[in-house]
């Protein structure tokens, strides 16, 4: 998984808490605060972890396509990334073994035409994504990412392609990220403000979508306002909960990654609490050992 696909995780059903405790890295938090905050993962959700060293996620799921072909399971991998990591090494590598091992996996990307300041025209120069995916021999499709539906009608014939046929599918959504690309970034440096407003404005996949909706009865803007007031509500709740919950038990550093904790890392985890027991003016005094 990339950084930017939570609704998928909450689609599945992650709770709200279960995002604020991750954020948090408290007790509550399934990987006990040893990721960083929005690097969400659930093996019970079938949600590898996120990693956000761009595109190391594709050869990843490969392999688990792989070993679900393997195992003849009913089931395919997706794994989502954006335009820069396919200008990464990983990508190639991926598309290729999915290809030659014909892995059942959709390779979802995120054309929204910049990775970070880089805009698309820096990074290549073939037509987009699509066609390195044909390239390689992987069936390859294009599609307006701010189409709701056009997106999920395409979703679906290609998770039904890749488990019946057994063959792995790239989808390029072509999107814009309307956003900075983080709180440390201020795109107004590197694009003009009347273009990120006409797709901020005219071009809006959700204003799209919710007139579709309007216009065939199923919302209406007081739905609108209701939902908004309430999930602004169950966040601020979960929040103010992660907030004040305790943080995982030093013990915790070391655990999960060895069946058994080898001794190596005994003697790191004693050496800790020497030096809290030596330094204990450095360390908060609810300090969980
Ligand atoms: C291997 C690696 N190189 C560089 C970075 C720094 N970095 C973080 S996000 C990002 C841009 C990614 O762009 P894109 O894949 O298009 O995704 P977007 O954020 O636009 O959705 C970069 C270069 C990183 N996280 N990992």
């Amino acid at each position: 998984m990339q950084y930017r696909e939570p609704g998928v995780l909450l689609w599945r059903g992650f709770t709200l808490e279960q995002f604020a405790n991750q954020c948090f890295s408290n007790r509550g938090d399934d990987c006990r605060g040893r990721q960083m905050p929005i690097h969400y993962g659930s093996k019970k959700l079938n949600y590898l972890t996120v990693a956000s060293t761009i595109a190391s996620q594709l050869p990843h799921a490969v392999g688990v396509a792989y070993s679900l072909k393997m195992d003849g399971k009913d089931a395919c991998a997706v794994t989502y990334f954006g335009d820069g990591g396919s200008s990464e090494g990983d990508f190639h590598a991926a598309l290729n073994f999915a290809a030659v091992t014909e892995a059942p996996v959709l390779f979802i990307c995120r054309n929204n035409g910049w990775a970070i300041s880089t805009p698309t025209s820096d990074q290549f120069r073939s037509d987009g994504i699509v066609v390195r995916g044909e390239a390689y021999g992987v069936r390859s499709i294009r599609v307006d990412g701010n189409d709701t539906l056009a997106l999920y009608s395409a979703v679906r014939a290609a998770r039904e392609m890749a488990i019946c046929e057994q063959r792995p599918i790239l989808i390029e959504a072509m999107t814009y990220r309307v956003g900075h690309h983080s709180t440390s970034d201020d795109s107004t440096k590197y694009r003009p403000v009347d273009e990120i407003e006409l797709w901020r404005s005219a071009r809006d996949p959700i204003t799209r979508f919710r007139k579709w909706i309007e216009s065939n009865g199923w919302w209406s803007s007081e739905a609108e306002s209701e939902l908004r007031s309430n999930v602004r509500k169950q966040l601020l709740d979960a929040i103010q909960v992660a907030e004040r919950t305790e943080k995982p038990p030093l013990v915790d550093m070391f655990t999960d990654v060895y069946d058994a904790v080898p001794s190596n890392l005994s003697e790191q985890e004693k050496w800790l609490r020497e030096t809290i027991k030596i330094h204990p003016q450095d360390y908060p005094s609810d300090f969980p050992l």
